[in-house]
């Protein structure tokens, strides 16, 4: 039995990449495994024989969407134009990864798009989370920025995260122009579907991989429930424990320390409103169960 890891799920085949000689081959995997009761995914590390994947090993971490596993940081990237930036779809985001225990990182697209001012005023509404999240203005086009990343994905596992257009797949290229992966306009005159990017695939880069994926525009939160949602906020959960009440969910409850940094503007207004829409989104679906 070898070791390996999988690098690239394609039309049902895995692209396992060999431990030791870093050896490539394409492998069917043995149905669902009882381990994790699920089939194998992008960067789980895995024993396989000459035709099938055999056993996963146990994973660190794990993403449903982007479906990745064994990563050490998510790199959400979102332009600050076409689509326009969002704050909200920013904080579900976060939310969604806090969630798996995966370190966040902020990258925002397309700053070419922005007038000075426009720019100025992303980065003086973005200042908040600057206090707990690393954040990158770039431009994949213009070539400005590029150059603080290397030094972001070296000798680490990161994936890439966010809506469709928003860059993923020209970000990579501006790193490496030898990826020459596809990028929008190329399949839009192919005719094909919305989605440039089809598949999760793990690139070796800077002593590190990669995983460059295919966007997506609805998130799911089926599998959070509010304790965690309210655990998952960090810079709410950072003050929670002068809450009177010790499970506060910081919505309806009286001397809520979380509230009064609102109102103090201590806390941005927009980013709770974020934190009750996706609360509400948690609670309706406890009522579906
Ligand atoms: N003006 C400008 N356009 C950009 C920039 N980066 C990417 N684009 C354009 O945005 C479009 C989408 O880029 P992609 O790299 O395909 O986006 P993606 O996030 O990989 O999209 P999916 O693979 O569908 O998830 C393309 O037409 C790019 O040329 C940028 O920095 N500035
Ligand atoms: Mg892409
Ligand atoms: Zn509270």
């Amino acid at each position: 039995m070898k070791n390996g890891r999988i690098i690239k799920l394609t039309g049902g085949l895995y692209t396992v990449m060999n431990e030791t000689d870093q050896s490539i081959l394409n492998l069917k995997a043995r149905g669902l495994f009882r381990h994790t009761n699920e089939s194998p995914k992008v960067g789980d590390f895995v024993t396989y024989d000459e035709d099938f994947i055999m056993t996963i090993k146990e994973r660190e971490n794990s993403l449903l969407r982007p479906p990745i596993s064994n990563v050490d940081q998510a790199i959400l990237i979102q332009s600050s134009k076409a689509p326009d930036f969002q704050f909200t779809l920013l904080d579900q985001f976060l939310l969604l990864i806090e969630h798996e225990d995966i370190l966040p990182v902020i990258v925002i697209n397309k700053i070419d798009l922005l007038t000075e001012k426009e720019l100025l005023e992303l980065k003086q509404a973005m200042t908040y989370y600057e206090t707990f999240y690393d954040v990158y203005y770039v431009s994949a086009k213009m070539q400005i920025g590029i150059d603080q990343l290397p030094d972001v994905f070296r000798d680490k596992v990161s994936v890439f995260a966010g809506q469709t257009g928003a860059g993923k797949s020209s970000i990579l290229n501006a790193l490496d122009a030898s990826l020459d992966i596809k990028t929008n306009e190329i399949s839009k005159a192919l005719g094909r579907g919305k989605h440039t990017t089809r598949h999760t695939e793990l690139i070796p880069l800077f002593g590190g991989l990669i995983a460059d994926t295919p966007g997506f525009s609805k998130l799911d939160f089926s599998h959070i429930n509010e304790d965690e949602v309210a655990h998952c906020f960090v810079d709410f959960f950072a003050l929670s424990s002068q809450c009177k009440f010790r499970e506060c969910k910081h919505i309806n409850e009286p001397k809520c320390v979380v509230k009064e940094a609102v109102s103090k503007g201590n806390i941005l207004p927009a980013r709770y409103d974020d934190y009750l829409y996706i609360m509400n989104i948690v609670k309706e679906h406890k009522k579906q169960r």
